[in-house]
């Protein structure tokens, strides 16, 4: 009898995530949930996406690590407002975890906020944080089999930002078979290849976010 139980967690979670995502369309707040494998690059892609984007709208970054506030000490330092979620041991965030980090951020303030998830290709995908979208990286290190084995992240997601096209030369990685095995998974998925790195592909992006953000 262990399947109700691991439902009504779910359910508990959707209900905090609901009274967020009513806070965030109160204060026309724009929440992105990112997430990746370890290493992936979230962290690199908000210090470069906090740099372009900071004179434009106030940014605050929730960073999820099992433990350490390194990535937060990184988005300060980027010039963003950050607070750290240490989940000592699980593997993701929920929406509780949120709750008490909202507490330490002033929401009015705030134009953009992306939350940092815990790197894993998995669990994070289950839970909503009342976020508006969830936003994944995929590294090309990481291989062109991941949207197969994974596909829950990939279906979940409205942007999919293949991260380290710079490495392309250097790893097997065929970016035509990740597209293909993604649209095929969700055919309303935005797709962007990037470097982080090199600084390709990251406008488009930008673009995005301006597209979405809702307070101008
Ligand atoms: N070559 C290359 N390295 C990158 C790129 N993006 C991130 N990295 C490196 O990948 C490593 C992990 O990045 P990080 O942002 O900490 O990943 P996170 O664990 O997903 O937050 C760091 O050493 C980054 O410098 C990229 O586009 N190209
Ligand atoms: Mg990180």
């Amino acid at each position: 009898l262990k399947i109700p139980v691991v439902r009504d967690i779910l359910e508990a979670n959707d209900r905090i995530a609901n009274e967020h995502r009513g806070l965030f369309q109160k204060n026309s707040l724009l929440v992105v949930n990112l997430m990746s494998s370890p290493g992936a690059g979230k962290t690199t892609l908000l210090e470069n996406t906090i740099g372009h984007l900071k004179e434009k709208m106030r940014i605050g970054v929730i960073e999820g690590d099992i433990q350490t506030s390194a990535d937060a000490e990184r988005i300060l330092g980027a010039g963003a407002s950050a607070v750290q979620i240490n989940t000592d041991g699980a593997c993701h965030l929920d929406a509780n975890m949120i709750r008490a980090a909202l507490a330490a951020i002033n929401i009015e303030e705030t134009d953009l906020m992306f939350i940092e998830n815990v790197g894993n290709l998995v669990c994070p995908a289950e839970f909503d944080l009342g976020e508006d979208h969830k936003v994944m990286i995929l590294s090309v290190t990481e291989g062109d089999d991941k949207p197969e084995k994974y596909p829950l992240m990939f279906h979940e997601a409205s942007v999919l930002l293949i991260n380290k096209i710079d490495l392309l030369p250097y790893v097997d990685c065929n970016v035509s078979k990740i597209r293909e095995a993604v649209l095929k998974i969700n055919p309303h998925i935005k797709i962007f290849e990037i470097s982080c790195q090199t600084k390709e592909g990251l406008d488009n992006w930008f673009q995005w976010i301006l597209d979405h953000i809702k307070r101008r």
